[in-house]
C-alpha cells in the first residue's frame, strides 16, 4: 500500500481546527499530529497556507437518470469526474424506479450505470408508487442494498408524484426499517392547476414554469410532509429547501423536537428569480428546475438557516440537460426537462459567498458541506471527517486559488453553466479519494471506475420512539403505524 503524508496545513472539522500533518496508508487516514515520522518512501504533499478539509459529500445527484422524455446529460463518469474537480469526493444518486417497477430491477440499473463512477457514491430509493411489493421491497432495500433512505416525489402529478396515503404508508414503512425518508415537497395538484390555467392565458415560455411554482406550493407541502412524518414517528430530510415558507417549516418542526433537516441548494442561495426575466428563451430554460429560483429575500431566509443550523446541507440536486434537450419544451413550459448542474462548482461557489463574506467559518462550510450530511446518512465518521480510521477522502484547500466558471472548462458534458463567469476565491489544489489523488494542479487524475459503492446502516430506532405526536387518544398501535401493504 502506498504512503501519502500531508504536511503544513491546517486541519479543518466541522467541530475544531487545529495546524497538523495528515499520514494516509493505503485508502484510510491513520495518523494526525505535528511531528509524524514518515515512512521512508512516503510522498508528500504541502499543504502550506491550505486547509485539510473532509471532501465533499453532494447527497443529491440525478446521473443518467431518465426524466422527462430523456435522460440527463452527465453519467456517473462525468458527473464524479465533475465532483472530484471541485473538492467533493461522494455523491449519493436518486434510483428512480418507474411507477410500477420493481425497485430491485431498478437497484440493479443504477447499479450497473454508476460502476463507471469516478468518486465513491451511494443510493436513494425513491417510491414513485404503493404496494405490497413496494412494502416488501423496501425491506430488501435496506437490509440487503444498505440504502437507509427513500424518496418521496409530492409534485409531478401523472409521473411520480405519491398521495398523501401513499407517503404516510411509506414514512410509516420507514420509521420500522430505521430509514428516512426524503421528500421533494411542492404541492403538485396545485402546480398542474396553475400551469394550465398560465397556458390557457397564453403563457408558454420558462417564465411560467417559476409563475406555477410559488413559494405556497414548497411550504404547503413541507408542512405537510413534516406532519404526516410526525404522525409515523419517522424523521424526515426536505430537499432542495428554496424559500423562506419551507425554511420556517422546519425551524418550527426542529424547534418542536422533530427530527427534520433542511437542504438548500447552491444554485437557489447564488441565483434568483430574474434568471427568469428579460432573458432569451434558451437562457431561461437552461435555468429551469424544480423547485425554481426565487427573490432575494428568499435566499437571505436560507443564508441565514446554514448559520443559526436550522438548515443542514448544500448540496447541488446536479441534474444537467444540454440546450438541445431542454428544447423539447419550445412552445409549452411544462415540457422543459427540469434540472441544473453544480456539481464542480458547489464548494467553491459556497467558500466565496459563504466563507470569504464572513457568513459561515470554514468549520461551518465543511459541516455543510460534509460533515452533517455524513451523519444524517448514517456514514460518519468514515466520511465527513479527519480523523485517525476514517476514510482518506481529503481535500487540501486552497484559501487563494482562483477561478472564473466557464463551460469551456468544466468536466460537467453539458454546453454551458448556469454560474458561467462567476469569479470564485478557494478551492481545491489536491482532492485525494480513498488515499489516491484525483485532482491536482487543476488536473484530474481520477479514472473511470475508480470510485465504490458506499453502503449505508439503518438508522437507530431512537428516531421512531421520539415521534413528538402527542394524540392521547390514539392507540399505541395506531401511533407507531406499523402499517401493512
Ligand atoms: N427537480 C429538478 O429540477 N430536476 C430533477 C428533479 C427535481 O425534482
Ligand atoms: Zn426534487
Ligand atoms: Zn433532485
Ligand atoms: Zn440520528
Amino acid at each position: 500500500m502506498t504512503n501519502l503524508i500531508i504536511r503544513g496545513g491546517t486541519v479543518v472539522n466541522h467541530d475544531h481546527s487545529h495546524p497538523a500533518d495528515v499520514l494516509i496508508d493505503g485508502e484510510t487516514i491513520v495518523a494526525i499530529g505535528t511531528a509524524i515520522d514518515a515512512p521512508t518512501g512516503a510522498q508528500t504533499i504541502d499543504a502550506g497556507g491550505c486547509y485539510v478539509m473532509p471532501g465533499g459529500i453532494d447527497p443529491h445527484t440525478h446521473l443518467e437518470m431518465p426524466f422527462m422524455g430523456t435522460v440527463t446529460a452527465d453519467d456517473f463518469e462525468w458527473g464524479t469526474k465533475a465532483a472530484l474537480a471541485g473538492g467533493t469526493t461522494m455523491v449519493v444518486d436518486f434510483c428512480l424506479p418507474d411507477p410500477g417497477q420493481s425497485m430491485l430491477a431498478a437497484y440493479q440499473d443504477w447499479r450497473r450505470k454508476s460502476e463507471k463512477a469516478a468518486s465513491d457514491y451511494g443510493f436513494h430509493m425513491a417510491v414513485t408508487s404503493w404496494s405490497k411489493q413496494v412494502f416488501d421491497e423496501m425491506e430488501i432495500v435496506v437490509k440487503t442494498y444498505g440504502i437507509n433512505t427513500f424518496k418521496h416525489f409530492m409534485a409531478y402529478k401523472g409521473a411520480l408524484m405519491v398521495n398523501d396515503d401513499e407517503l404516510y404508508n411509506s414514512f410509516a414503512r420507514c420509521a420500522h426499517l430505521g430509514a428516512m425518508p426524503l421528500v421533494h415537497a411542492e404541492n403538485g395538484d396545485v402546480v398542474a392547476r396553475m400551469q394550465e390555467a398560465l397556458l390557457g392565458r397564453g403563457v408558454t415560455g420558462p417564465e411560467g414554469h417559476a409563475y406555477s411554482r410559488p413559494p405556497e406550493v414548497e411550504g404547503e407541502a413541507t408542512n405537510r410532509a413534516i406532519m404526516i412524518a410526525d404522525m409515523t414517528g419517522a424523521p424526515l430530510y426536505v430537499v432542495h429547501t428554496s424559500c423562506r415558507e419551507a425554511h420556517e417549516a422546519i425551524a418550527r418542526a426542529r424547534a418542536g423536537g422533530k427530527r427534520v433537516y433542511g437542504e438548500p441548494l447552491i444554485q437557489h442561495l447564488l441565483l434568483d428569480a430574474g434568471e427568469y426575466q428579460n432573458k432569451s428563451w434558451n437562457h431561461a430554460a437552461q435555468r429551469v428546475m424544480s423547485p425554481p429560483f426565487r427573490d432575494k429575500s428568499h435566499q437571505d431566509s436560507l443564508w441565514a438557516g446554514l448559520q443559526s443550523g436550522s438548515l443542514q446541507v448544500v448540496a447541488t440536486d446536479h441534474c444537467a440537460f444540454t440546450t438541445d434537450q431542454k428544447r423539447l419544451g419550445v412552445g409549452d413550459f411544462r415540457k422543459i426537462p427540469n434540472g441544473t448542474g453544480g456539481l464542480e462548482d458547489r464548494m467553491p461557489l459556497l467558500w466565496t459567498a459563504g466563507v470569504t463574506t464572513g457568513r459561515l467559518t470554514k468549520e461551518e462550510f465543511v459541516a455543510v458541506t460534509s460533515s452533517n450530511i455524513a451523519r444524517i446518512l448514517n456514514v460518519y465518521p468514515r466520511k465527513g471527517r479527519i480523523a485517525v480510521g476514517s476514510d482518506a477522502d481529503v481535500v487540501v484547500w486552497d484559501p487563494s486559488a482562483s477561478k472564473t466558471i466557464s463551460a469551456k472548462k468544466q468536466m460537467s458534458r453539458i454546453d454551458y453553466n448556469v454560474f458561467e463567469g462567476f469569479s470564485c476565491t478557494g478551492g481545491p489544489a489536491v482532492t485525494l479519494s480513498r488515499g489516491k489523488i484525483a485532482w491536482k494542479d487543476g488536473e484530474l487524475r481520477a479514472e473511470k471506475g475508480d470510485g465504490k459503492y458506499v453502503e449505508r446502516p439503518p438508522f437507530s430506532p431512537v428516531h421512531v420512539a421520539n415521534s413528538t405526536w402527542k394524540q392521547q387518544t390514539a392507540p399505541q398501535a395506531v401511533r407507531r403505524a406499523d402499517v401493512t401493504p
